[in-house]
C-alpha cells in the first residue's frame, strides 16, 4: 500500500505556529528571551498533534489532566480522522521531548463559528497540561502565548476557558478575565 503523505498525519500545518508574530503589542505574557515555538527548549520540538502521536504517550500526558479511560489506539485514530474531517477546528498542539520521543505538553485551541458578532469566530482553550517532568521550563506560558495569538491570527472575537481557582493567576496574566456569566455543566457520564 502507498504510503501516506506526511502533512495528512498532522492535524494542522506546523507553520501556523512558527509564522505567529510575537510583537510586544499583541503578546500579553513576556516569555523567556530565545524562547519561541520554533525554539520551545533544549531538546523538544512543538507542533500539530500528529497520527503517530498515540505511541508517544499522548494519553498519559492527558491523564495527568483528567480521567481518559482506555483510550486503544484505534479509538485515538478513529477520532483523529474524525477531527480531520472538520478542518480548521482543532488546534491540538503538542511539546515532544525529542531524545525520549514522549509528549509532555499539550494544549488545544478549539474554534467554532458564531453567526454572532458579525459572523466572527470564538476560540476555546481546552486541554492544557504540562509533564510533571517538564516543570519550570515555561510551556505552560509558551503554549497559552502561542494559542491566543493563533486565535486572535484567525479573528476570534473572543477566547475563553474553564479552570479551577488556583490557576486563575496564571490565565489572568494572558489577559483572561472572570465574568458575571455562569459556567454550567450537566455531566452525562465521568
Ligand atoms: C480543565 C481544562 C479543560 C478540561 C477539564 C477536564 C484547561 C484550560 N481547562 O478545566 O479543558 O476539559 O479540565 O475536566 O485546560 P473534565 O474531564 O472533568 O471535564
Amino acid at each position: 500500500m502507498a504510503e501516506e503523505p506526511v502533512s495528512s498525519l498532522s492535524l494542522f500545518s506546523d507553520d501556523l505556529l512558527y509564522n505567529l508574530e510575537f510583537s510586544d503589542d499583541v503578546c500579553t505574557c513576556k516569555l523567556p528571551d530565545g524562547m519561541s515555538p520554533k525554539t520551545p527548549g533544549e531538546g523538544l520540538c512543538m507542533r500539530a498533534l500528529q497520527f503517530t502521536d498515540f505511541s508517544k504517550g499522548y494519553s498519559q500526558l492527558l491523564a495527568q489532566l483528567t480521567r481518559v479511560g482506555d483510550l486503544t489506539q484505534d479509538k485515538f485514530e478513529e477520532q483523529f480522522r474524525g477531527i480531520q474531517a472538520s478542518p480548521n477546528t482543532h488546534y491540538i498542539t503538542v511539546i515532544e521531548d525529542t531524545t525520549r520521543g514522549e509528549l509532555v505538553a499539550s494544549a488545544s485551541l478549539i474554534v467554532e463559528r458564531k453567526f454572532t458578532h458579525l459572523a466572527a469566530m470564538r476560540g476555546r482553550i481546552e486541554d492544557v497540561i504540562v509533564a510533571d517532568s517538564c516543570r519550570g521550563r515555561q510551556l505552560g506560558k509558551l503554549l497559552l502565548e502561542t494559542l491566543s495569538l493563533l486565535a486572535i491570527k484567525l479573528e476570534c472575537y473572543k477566547i475563553s476557558l474553564e479552570c479551577v481557582e488556583n490557576n486563575v493567576p496564571f490565565y489572568a496574566k494572558f489577559g483572561f478575565k472572570q465574568e458575571d456569566s455562569l459556567f454550567m455543566v450537566r455531566r452525562i457520564f465521568d
